[in-house]
């Protein structure tokens, strides 16, 4: 006899979980006590399901690495009881905490799908429907008792992407994001479609860690023609900040300039990380490439190869929070940690 896989569904917020008064047609948090009861489909599913909510569902755009640890927390306390977790989120953020939750559980073997939806579980219209019963199906997929997904995944419009290579691309439409480094780990049409080959393998008999320290003390540098100097400086010579990531245009290119080339050396000389990433939603960091990154590349900037900057935020925090030696945090940051890059 086969058991039901049991879902924990962890509900942080966003505009999912909101529904319209009928009286005064304002958007309000969703009851979740009582989920069954206003979407029947749930019942219709091969599963248990199990709701925990934050106790003030929150905005996307509050989200913080605090709530981050709390999420983690959650699915570590409740590995054994469950076989796959659902966290419902709001859009805007939802690829960085994709991220950051992929690095918090190290060793994760069983599937942790983040949604959400563009229209609230209550909108004629709504996309949080099919989001939410796709991702507790993509949740309860199983081959022989093992879950199929094994990773932290972002299931939005028909499609389960690898969590920390997707980015919000569109705030309108429906189709709201893209992993343009990495294909889909599945489909939803008329079947569900696993890209088997595409999807992540843990190592195996190895125990979950549920890492909670994320360090924010990071900067994110945009460059842009015209970029000032003396704020790029009083940015470099900041004592604040321990990792910045730079977004550098193309292939990882930036203005050779002696003022700029020289500021990103002292402060790599003065122990500041640096990581290059690319500005462009695809393709990858390679420096040496073109005569405007072959500098930063003997200076000692880190590459980020095809990491996303939402991925490269987090990864930075978490090896911050690990408190990773200063001359091992390049090749760490290097090496492909959970698949957030080639
Ligand atoms: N502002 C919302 C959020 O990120 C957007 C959404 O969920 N569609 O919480």
């Amino acid at each position: 006899m086969t058991t039901q896989p049991h879902i924990l569904l962890i509900y942080t917020g966003g505009t999912i979980g909101m529904i319209k008064d009928a009286f005064t047609g304002a958007l309000k948090a969703f009851d979740f006590d009582s989920l069954l009861i206003k979407i029947p489909e749930l019942r219709l599913l091969d599963c248990t399901i199990k709701t925990i909510s934050f106790e003030e569902p929150i905005d996307s755009s509050n989200m913080n690495p605090k709530y981050w640890s709390d999420i983690a927390s959650i699915i570590g306390d409740n590995y054994e009881k469950f076989d796959g977790f659902v966290v419902l989120h709001g859009s805007d953020t939802m690829s960085y905490s994709a991220s950051a939750l992929s690095f918090m559980l190290e060793n994760l073997a069983k599937p942790v799908i983040f949604t959400g939806s563009q229209l609230p579980i209550g909108d004629l219209r709504t996309d949080a429907k099919e989001n939410l019963i796709t991702s507790i199906q993509m949740a309860s997929l199983q081959d022989n008792g093992v879950p199929v997904i094994r990773e932290v995944g972002l299931y939005f419009e028909y499609k389960l992407y690898r969590g920390n290579r997707t980015t919000k691309v569109n705030a309108e439409h429906f189709e709201a994001f893209e992993s343009l480094n990495y294909p889909h780990l599945a489909e939803s049409g008329v079947h569900l479609n696993v890209n088997t080959k595409q999807l992540w393998k843990p190592i195996p008999n190895t125990e979950l860690i549920v890492r909670t320290v994320m360090d924010s003390d990071i900067g994110v540098l945009k460059l842009f023609p015209g970029i000032s100097r003396p704020i790029c400086e009083a940015i470099l010579t900041s004592k604040l900040i321990k990792g910045l990531i730079i977004e550098s245009y193309g292939s990882g290119n930036a203005t050779t300039e002696s003022w700029f080339i020289q500021a990103l050396e002292n402060a790599i000389k003065n122990g500041l990380h640096i990581v290059n990433v690319t500005q462009c939603i695809g393709g990858s960091v390679n420096m040496g490439q073109y005569e405007t990154s072959s500098q930063l590349k003997s200076i000692g900037v880190i590459s980020g190869k095809d990491i996303t900057t939402e991925a490269a935020i987090a990864k930075m925090m978490y090896l911050l929070g690990e408190k990773v030696e200063a001359e091992k945090f390049q090749f760490y940051f290097e090496t492909p940690l959970r698949g957030e890059m080639s």
